[in-house]
């Protein structure tokens, strides 16, 4: 008898508490997993093979496209593909939505929106890198075209979403709507593990993290808001300390954990921020919200912000209670 819990075993033991429970969102997140599994090991020898560096291609955002990243999207489809329950998928490497097989003859349920690889500048410098997943139910009928409707769906339709973390250690956290829970990838055994049991970030904390070096593009509302966490107060533990790595998985992970806020703003030249609603901000916030925290993008609810657009960005202020409320409390008084 093991004294540990694997996400297989896991997945099956709350089988029973997905909305659907015929099986397949379980079967769905199984082969997340074992993508992750397989995208981790290649990370981690990424300084002992020719796969660091540029691919030489872009993405739809024009920014360049790393090695690692293509390698990532291909095997995240390519287990989607083969586990059959997904119908379209959304990544952030892929202009549009790749609709999987024939739609027509697709019987699967489920959409899966995927940043494949985030942070991936990171990788160079052995800091953290992440694959952030979020899932929705298919709202055109199987055995028709699938549509806009699919993809372009509220946060607060999601059923699932997480994330996995390639880092010092390597961990897949995910919610089905029913708490957080984060697993460790034993690499002895091959299995990601249950160690973080029922994830909740503090309501209060004292870590902010923000890119400082577009302070001047920054609304003043999020100026006077890093001022804020600067000044001297030791009834409020002030001044707060400052993280940022630069991988958005890597900054929330701690976030979770240790309680704080990361911020992403509007900046001048970005009037909507940098990160992706659907495969960024969305899962993020379902994440963060389910372990009580808070997701806004200064003003209100990632979830509920309307998706017109495959990559349509959004500004994100997420974590701690307190601390969300308190830089909403900035942004509406100064902005
Ligand atoms: P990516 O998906 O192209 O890797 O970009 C997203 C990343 C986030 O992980 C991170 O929080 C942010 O970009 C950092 O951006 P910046 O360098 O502007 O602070
Ligand atoms: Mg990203």
């Amino acid at each position: 008898m093991t004294a540990f819990k694997t996400l297989g075993q896991f997945i099956i033991e709350r089988q029973k508490d997905f909305p659907y429970a015929k099986g397949e969102l379980s079967r769905l997140l199984r082969d997340i997993g074992i993508a992750a599994k397989i995208v981790n090991r290649e990370i981690n020898k990424a300084g002992l093979v020719d796969i660091l560096g540029d691919a030489g291609s872009s993405n739809i955002q024009g920014e360049s496209q790393k090695k690692l990243d293509i390698y990532a999207n291909e095997q995240f489809i390519a287990a989607l593909r083969s586990g059959g329950e997904c119908c379209i998928v959304v990544s952030e490497e892929n202009d549009e939505y790749l609709v999987i097989d024939s739609d027509i003859s697709n019987e699967a349920n489920y959409v899966v929106a995927l940043d494949p690889l985030d942070g991936s500048s990171n990788i160079d410098v052995n800091v953290g890198v992440g694959t952030i997943f979020s899932i929705y139910r298919r709202k055109s009928d199987t055995g028709k075209h699938s549509t806009n409707e699919d993809v372009l769906q509220l946060g607060t339709e999601q059923v699932a979403a997480g994330y996995v973390i390639y880092g010092s250690s390597t961990m897949l956290v995910y919610t089905t709507g029913k708490g957080v829970n984060g697993f460790t990838l034993d690499p002895s055994i091959g299995e990601f593990c249950l160690s973080h049991p029922n994830m909740t970030v503090p309501a209060a904390g004292t870590i902010y993290s923000i890119n400082e070096g577009n302070y001047i593009h920054f609304p003043d509302g999020v100026k006077k808001y890093i001022k804020y966490c600067q000044v001297e107060d030791p009834d409020t533990n002030r001044p707060y300390t400052s993280r940022y790595t630069g991988s958005m998985v890597a900054d929330i992970h701690r976030t979770l954990i240790k309680g704080g806020i990361f911020i992403y703003p509007p900046t001048t030249g970005a009037k909507k921020g940098k990160l992706r609603l659907i495969y960024e901000c969305n899962p993020m916030a379902y994440i963060i919200e389910q372990a009580g925290g808070k997701a806004s993008d200064g003003y209100k609810r990632i979830m509920e912000i309307e998706v017109r657009e495959l990559h349509q960005r959004s500004s994100i202020f997420i974590g701690s209670m307190d601390m969300v409320l308190k830089a909403e409390e900035f942004m509406s008084s100064f902005s």
